[in-house]
């Protein structure tokens, strides 16, 4: 094993969102979600049946979730605000200020005990009647999000310093619009999912302006994007088409969302405008299913984010594909294959495996392609079945935080780590079945009484002594 240590000013913390831990679902006012939807008229979606409804009850027991967070001495807490909980609707006008309540009281529990809140504006759960109304399709979604964000940066400028705008665009739209695993589940042949990915973007970069022109000099907080970053490696190296395919896929699953802000040029990647362009021709559209970015549109994406904020869980093995695939599809446009590795540990979840290594590389290819972005690990984390003794959490931890180190020696810009997740929670459509916590939750009781796991323990000493003993 290999000692390393975290500077003393690097940053821990620990995650969960509004739809997976609050519950309270109806209560005090707060709007239909397209995830209270989804999951009510497709029951048979969610593995175990246990959907947001009640989920970890956060909505009530937020005392404990704060005592468990000091229990562990992390230095911030990633939460998201619940867009239907303060604005039912999700426009300005339906204002609840209950739901806001709920916030307000979380922040100042936090802030009491030197705790500070990252605050995710968007985790998954838009109101239903937006969605109604196209949701993140409808070109109006930007400035929906926009008024939204005004609202919550100036209730909370003052208390929170850092924010995410919006947590992982690729689940949204490609998972959301380009096919029915998660919610709205509306599959709108991949014109829908590509839309969807402008119309996040632009609403991200203006927020992330708003707060720029109105916000940044007086409260000095930071604004960045969550992006799911895992790696995508070529199944073989001496092999020229699976490595194009590795490209591809980094290019769809992530560089799409970072090359546009984080790019010294700006716009979405080239190599997936020439793909999708031709193989709109193909298809008979008259125009490219990849929207164009105007100038205005390329400008002010580009640059809009203090830091980035990536989601690393896991690696893929990427292999060209024969296979003809749904035209026209993401899927088609990528036409790629995914395995991992068999030796490699598995989580619970059926994507999860440990491969560090992975972490190391993403770091390395982002630093190469965007210059050595200041980085926040907004999300890392493994799913195991309920129980306490969770060891394989514990290795895999310590083996990914190792990994993260060896990068930083390397020159990546890491301010912060952020486990995924604080307590157990709704894995959306795998329902409470995949336990992320490093509490666990016992959703059976009336109570849903919180214990620390293994992990909870040992992360606390990390946190505590900066060591990492990575085994790695
Ligand atoms: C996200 C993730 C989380 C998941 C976690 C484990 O978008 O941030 O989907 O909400 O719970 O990644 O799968």
């Amino acid at each position: 094993t290999r000692r390393r240590t975290f500077p003393q000013n690097f940053l821990f913390g620990a995650a969960s969102s509004a739809y997976q831990v609050e519950g309270a679902w109806n209560e005090d006012g707060k709007g239909e979600s397209i995830w209270d939807r989804f999951s009510h008229e497709h029951p048979e979606k969610i593995a175990d049946g246990r959907n947001g409804d009640v989920a970890s009850d956060s909505y009530h027991l937020w005392r404990r979730d704060v005592e468990m967070l000091r229990e562990l001495g992390v230095d911030f807490y990633r939460f998201s605000i619940s867009w239907p909980r303060v604005l039912p609707t999700g426009f300005p006008s339906s204002i609840n200020e209950a739901g806001f309540k709920y916030y307000d009281n979380l922040i100042d529990e936090l802030l009491k005990y030197d705790i500070q809140p990252m605050v995710t504006l968007y985790h998954f759960d838009l109101t239903q009647e937006l969605e109604d109304l196209g949701g993140w399709t409808n070109p109006l979604s930007v400035s929906w999000f926009e008024d939204y964000a005004k609202i919550v940066f100036k209730r909370y400028a003052e208390k929170v310093k850092f924010w995410i705008t919006i947590n992982q665009p690729n689940t949204i739209c490609m998972e959301g619009y380009g096919s029915d695993l998660m919610a709205p589940g509306v599959n709108v042949k991949d014109v829908g999912a590509y839309e969807c990915v402008k119309n996040v973007l632009l609403a991200h970069a203006k927020a992330y302006r708003l707060y720029e022109k109105e916000f940044k000099k007086e409260h000095e907080g930071n604004v960045g994007i969550g992006v799911a970053v895992n790696w995508f490696e070529s199944l073989d190296h001496n092999n020229t088409v699976n490595k194009e395919a590795a490209d591809r896929a980094r290019a769809f699953e992530f560089g799409i969302y970072l090359h546009p802000i984080f790019s010294k040029e700006g716009d979405f990647p080239p190599i997936i405008r020439t793909i999708v362009d031709k193989k709109s021709q193909e298809q008979g559209f008259k125009t490219s299913r990849l929207p164009k970015l105007s100038y205005e549109e390329i400008k002010l994406l580009r640059g809009s984010a203090d830091y980035l904020g990536m989601n690393h869980y896991t690696t893929f093995l990427v292999q060209h594909s024969e296979e003809k695939f749904e035209s026209p599809s993401v899927e088609d446009d990528r036409n790629t294959i995914y395995t991992q590795g068999p030796e490699w540990t598995s989580g619970k979840s059926s994507w999860l495996k440990s491969a560090p290594y992975g972490l190391y590389k993403a770091c390395v290819h982002l630093n190469l392609n965007y210059d050595y972005p200041p980085i926040i690990i907004t999300e890392h984390g493994w799913s195991t079945d309920k129980g306490l003794g969770d060891q394989s959490r514990v290795n895999n931890i310590r083996a990914y935080l190792g990994a993260l180190l060896l990068a930083m020696e390397d020159g990546t810009q890491v301010k912060g780590y952020t486990v995924w997740s604080l307590l157990d929670n709704v894995e959306w459509t795998a329902g409470t079945s995949e336990r992320f916590g490093l509490y666990e939750v016992d959703f059976e009781s009336e109570t849903k009484e919180r214990t620390a796991r293994l992990s909870a323990l040992v992360y606390k000493h990390i946190i505590e002594s900066r060591v990492v003993e990575d085994g790695w």
